[in-house]
């Protein structure tokens, strides 16, 4: 008889979830001009809502300047609101919670993506290795240029108006995007941070970033509706740091005297393909479980069986799934019931239209034998 723990209800912030599988956010650059989110993303948000079911929704810049992905959705615009308040709406009428994912890629991108063609902006001159996706295809991230100190607060800014328009679109809260090498995380790890100013060198100074960003999104949000996700194991983006133990236990501490809703942990199993060690042990919640108060959603490859042995041992409070839920709308009723699940199809992961979007199929409705 299996445990069930993923369908025992929990709470964030000031929400009962009535279930632990989270859909994770998952970038599929299908918004439309002026990166505005459209009624056939509504449509697939809504095809993956449940009543007192979390979903993060994709990771989104709050600035022009935060694209490393051509067709990603972005919040900084008026019209982006509206299209944004389609998809809640439609998250809503199922009886969902959805918080919005904030975003800038910082150094993952090129100068085909930026306004005027400018490089892209890190906390230090290095190159990534790795793609960004330009609206011709893929391209090398580019050579990026170090941000002055005084630029700095103008970010800090983007973030807030971000996290004050995902507010006014109707958001149930908004998870700073923190993880997977983008640009919170290169201020962070010091693979990526040789600043010798109030931005980098100690800890205390590689993490002032992330923390005054979602400082900035709860001051709009109040407690109990921001989320922050990180990925200490992650080498996309060629990402690494000198102590990761000791970087995101700080961040770890730090966040949890801001009142959170959660935070995101990716576990280091998904690197970006499917050829790595799947029954790796999650490392990362073990470790700093007792450094933050709050709820944790572990995420990075798990199934059924992976997600319900986290939660059992303790290790976190909810599961996200992202392949899994590209693939299975009903992806919550399938766990529950122990049904197959539809394989994913990676060519439509990024970019296209509703082939591979909105047109899985739920499974067939239990029939009653006569
Ligand atoms: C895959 C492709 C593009 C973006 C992340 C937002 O790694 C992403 C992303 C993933 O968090």
């Amino acid at each position: 008889m299996s445990k069930q723990l993923l369908f025992t209800p929990t709470s964030v912030g000031p929400f009962t979830l009535k279930h632990r599988v989270v859909m994770a956010p998952l970038t599929r650059m299908r918004s439309s001009e002026g990166n505005v989110p459209n009624e056939m993303m509504a449509e697939y948000y809504a095809q993956r809502a449940t009543p007192g079911g979390l979903i993060i929704a994709e990771a989104t810049p709050v600035s022009p300047y935060g694209f490393g992905y051509a067709g990603a959705p972005g919040i900084f615009t008026q019209a982006q609101v509206e299209g944004w308040r389609k998809v809640v709406d439609a998250v809503h009428a199922k009886g969902g919670v959805i918080f919005l994912q904030l975003w800038h890629v910082g150094r993952q991108s090129h100068s085909l993506l930026q306004p005027g063609g400018i490089d892209p902006v890190a906390p230090s001159a290095i190159q990534a290795e790795g793609y960004a996706y330009a609206q011709s295809g893929a391209v090398p991230f580019g050579m990026p240029r170090a941000l002055l100190l005084e630029e700095i607060p103008a970010i800090v800014e983007e973030f807030r108006h971000g996290a004050e328009l995902a507010k006014s679109a109707g958001f149930d809260g908004v998870e700073i995007h923190g993880a997977n090498g983008y640009l919170p995380d290169q201020f962070l790890q010091d693979g990526t941070n040789k600043r010798t100013d109030a931005y980098g060198g100690s800890i205390e100074n590689r993490a002032r970033f992330l923390l005054e960003i979602t400082s900035a999104a709860t001051l709009v949000w109040g407690p109990g509706r921001v989320g922050v996700r990180l990925s200490p194991s992650s080498s996309y983006g060629s990402m690494h740091d000198s102590d990761p133990e000791e970087t995101f236990g700080y961040a770890a501490k730090a966040l949890d005297t801001l009142g959170l809703a959660y935070l995101h942990i990716v576990e280091p199993r998904i690197k970006g393909d499917d050829t790595l060690d799947k029954d790796a042990a999650p490392v990362a919640v073990h470790y700093l479980r007792p450094l933050f108060s709050g709820p944790i959603i572990a995420a990075g490859g798990f199934n059924r069986e992976s997600a319900e042995e986290l939660l059992f041992q303790g290790d976190a409070d909810m599961v996200a799934f992202g392949r899994a839920f590209i693939a299975n709308p009903d992806l919550p009723r399938r766990l529950q019931e122990n049904l197959p699940l539809n394989a994913y199809d990676r060519d439509t992961f990024y970019g296209g239209d509703a082939g591979g979007y909105t047109d899985y199929p739920f499974a067939a409705q239990q029939v009653s034998s006569e």
